[in-house]
């Protein structure tokens, strides 16, 4: 196996505060899709008093963005939303589903961090649904696909007795949410060891759903988040068939060492392409847009040839 499974963009950064059309900070942690044959990304932004909002990009070849004069998605004004987004949006994941997309996204307010649910169509406007799970809750990616009629996703609940773990849940309506079940674990003494998070929405392979996950390892002078690779069964994705003892990325460029957090790889979106190859976007340090490209095969590779145990 090679070194590096992730072949970097040359020319990253993709997208820098620079490219922004109003003051933000940073743009990081974006999900991105495929939608009419254009790559569209929403992305994360601190504004200039520390909140988050959600600002939209759109490229024709998935590396190159131009991002939209206005932010996307901005906390709601009123009703329900407004009390659970008072604090700002974050991390946005994109799932295409039946000719839309599902949006979940990180709802941050006194009360704490829960999960929202909005859809769209078109990427202009944008319809909120519910929000889908109390505090403590962050990172969750619902798979492109029902699993005997109902909907399934990742998430990643906040335990102080067990460390923070993948959990898969399901729902008839993507409103109630449950049948929860654990499905992976950080391994101790590890890259992963502190705690792991679901990434990028997970993609069809012929071996399995591929999911891109984050985890994080505690060094003395502070966290570093990297990325790995674990493949779910494609009728049971609560079955995980593979996960890459390996990490497939770390922070090694200077945007990705440096920044408003150091240290950190940082994944929301994944996009498979028709020639066996994804492109990975990540976040570099909570600062900066990054990007590149593996080979599909080589990332289920690491997950079947040299897998460690889901917990
Ligand atoms: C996590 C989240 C991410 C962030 C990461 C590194 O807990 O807040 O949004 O990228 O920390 O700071």
């Amino acid at each position: 196996m090679k070194d590096r499974v992730i072949i970097r963009y040359k020319k990253n950064p993709i997208l820098t505060r620079d490219d922004i059309p109003y003051p933000v900070s940073t743009v990081h942690n974006a999900g991105v899709v495929r939608h009419n044959g254009r790559y569209i990304m929403l992305f994360r932004s601190h504004l200039l008093n520390g909140r988050c909002v959600i600002g939209l990009a759109e490229s024709g070849d998935g590396y190159s963005f131009t991002v939209s004069p206005e932010p996307f998605l901005v906390p709601a004004k009123q009703g329900i939303f407004a009390e659970y987004e008072e604090y700002g949006v974050e991390d946005l994941r994109i799932c295409a589903m039946d000719d839309e997309y599902l949006l979940t996204y990180s709802a941050y307010s006194r009360h704490g961090v829960r999960i929202a649910l909005a859809r769209t169509t078109d990427f202009t406007s944008v319809k909120r649904i519910a929000l889908i799970s109390q505090p403590d809750m962050r990172n969750v990616v619902i798979f492109p696909q029902k699993f005997a009629g109902r909907y399934a996703r990742l998430d990643r609940p906040h335990s102080k007795i067990s460390p923070w773990s993948i959990y898969i849940s399901y729902s008839p309506d993507l409103i109630h949410w449950g049948d929860s079940k654990v499905v992976m674990k950080p391994a101790t003494y590890h890259w992963d060891e502190m705690k792991i998070g679901p990434g990028a929405t997970p993609f069809r392979t012929n071996k399995g759903w591929l999911h891109i996950y984050h985890g994080v390892y505690r060094t003395m002078a502070g966290a570093v988040y990297r990325l790995g690779a674990a493949l779910h069964d494609l009728d049971n994705p609560s079955r995980v068939i593979g996960i890459s003892d390996d990490w497939i990325l770390e922070p090694e460029d200077p945007w990705e060492r440096t920044g408003y957090v150091p240290n950190v790889v940082f994944t929301c979106g994944a996009v498979p392409e028709e020639d066996g190859t994804v492109k990975i976007y990540w976040g570099g340090a909570d600062t900066v847009m990054c990007a590149g490209s593996a080979q599909i095969s080589d990332l289920m590779e690491m997950c079947l040839n040299n897998s460690r145990e889901p917990y």
